[in-house]
């Protein structure tokens, strides 16, 4: 469906509930945060429904929110928005079950490839740099070209823009995030205190954390094309670090010269969890991603597997990228 079936259920809805992902990200926050405030500004009542943490560079951005959710509360609303969501089970509902949350009127805004979020209305954009992007658009071509964004909605998604492109270096930078991202900048704010916040105010043990996984974790593969990482529970330990705050951990592996594709693991309860990066269109990682029940974006892609152990699952994995990366049979 298109943007303007969005456009006409967020017209009609009087009292929105929005909701994001687990483990929420930039754009989690600024797409979900950012659609609060356009609506706001548009004369509607707006919550988030926002049962995780934030990553600790957003928190200083977060305006109210809601960690719990009664039947009570819900009855009040007349739309629920699910931003930047792949899929049900990746949706934050605290207690919720997402089957009922999902019977109610509700639109789903999301940028990721096969996205399965049965919402009533699905406007879904795979090119779309960030949810955020998407919800700019949304309000410029909703409210026309003269609309000036609420300085609070631009610093969100100028939040959700920034971090989903790694600041606009990543192979989903597109002229219409630039576009998008203009327009944010337009309506007054401070983008020195976003990029201070993302990129300039990494706590000391972090970047030991950091320089300990460069130096003892990193490993290379495949003549040089594949760089990954497996995280033992000692090094979070060892720097009290928690991936909340990992969204960027990844582009250490990425950044290497020559590589093609870099992924990193670790242990999360009895799962374990992989993120993948490519920067070569001809080797993108969603595929393999795909493979072993994982999602995402074609260049970015994310794998849980339940139940399993942190080096088998880290050898199997590489193994396959390796095959993958050689042009040799992989699935
Ligand atoms: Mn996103």
């Amino acid at each position: 469906m298109s943007r303007i079936a969005a456009e006409k259920i967020l017209s009609a809805a009087q009292n929105v509930l929005i909701m994001t992902h687990v483990r929420p990200d930039g754009d989690a926050v600024g797409s979900a945060f950012g659609l609060k405030h356009l609506l706001l500004d548009w004369g509607k009542n707006a919550d988030v429904f926002f049962p995780e943490p934030a990553p600790d560079y957003a928190v200083g951005f977060l305006t109210e929110y809601k960690t719990e959710l009664t039947a009570e509360e819900l009855e009040k609303y007349d739309l629920l928005v699910f931003t930047d969501s792949a899929a049900p089970e990746r949706i934050a509902c605290g207690n919720w079950d997402i089957a009922e949350l999902l019977k109610r009127n509700s639109l789903c805004i999301d940028h990721h490839e096969n996205n399965s979020v049965n919402a009533a209305v699905k406007w879904v954009q795979p090119r779309a740099a960030a949810a955020s992007a998407m919800i700019a658009e949304l309000a410029n071509q909703y409210k026309g070209a003269e609309y000036q964004l609420p300085v609070k909605a631009a610093e969100f998604l100028l939040l959700g823009m920034t971090t989903d492109s790694g600041c606009f270096r990543f192979s989903n930078t597109n002229p219409r995030l630039f576009f998008m991202a203009a327009l944010a900048l337009n309506s007054g704010v401070e983008w020195s205190r976003i990029i201070n916040a993302v990129y300039f105010s990494k706590p000391r043990q972090q970047q030991l954390f950091e320089a300990d996984f460069v130096q003892n974790h990193v490993q290379i593969a495949a003549d040089g094309k594949l760089a990954y990482a497996m995280l033992p529970q000692s090094l979070f330990d060892k720097y009290g670090f928690d991936m909340r705050n990992g969204e960027t951990l990844i582009d250490l592996l990425r950044e290497i010269k020559g590589t093609a594709i870099s992924f990193h693991c670790y242990k999360k309860g009895n799962d374990v969890k992989f993120s993948f990066r490519s920067k070569d269109e001809n080797y993108p990682v969603l595929p393999v991603a795909r493979k072993f029940g994982g999602g995402g974006h074609l260049m970015a892609a994310g794998l849980t597997l339940p139940d399993a152990g942190l080096e088998e699952s880290c050898e199997r994995i590489k193994d396959t990228l390796i095959r993958y990366l050689n042009g040799k049979s992989w699935e």
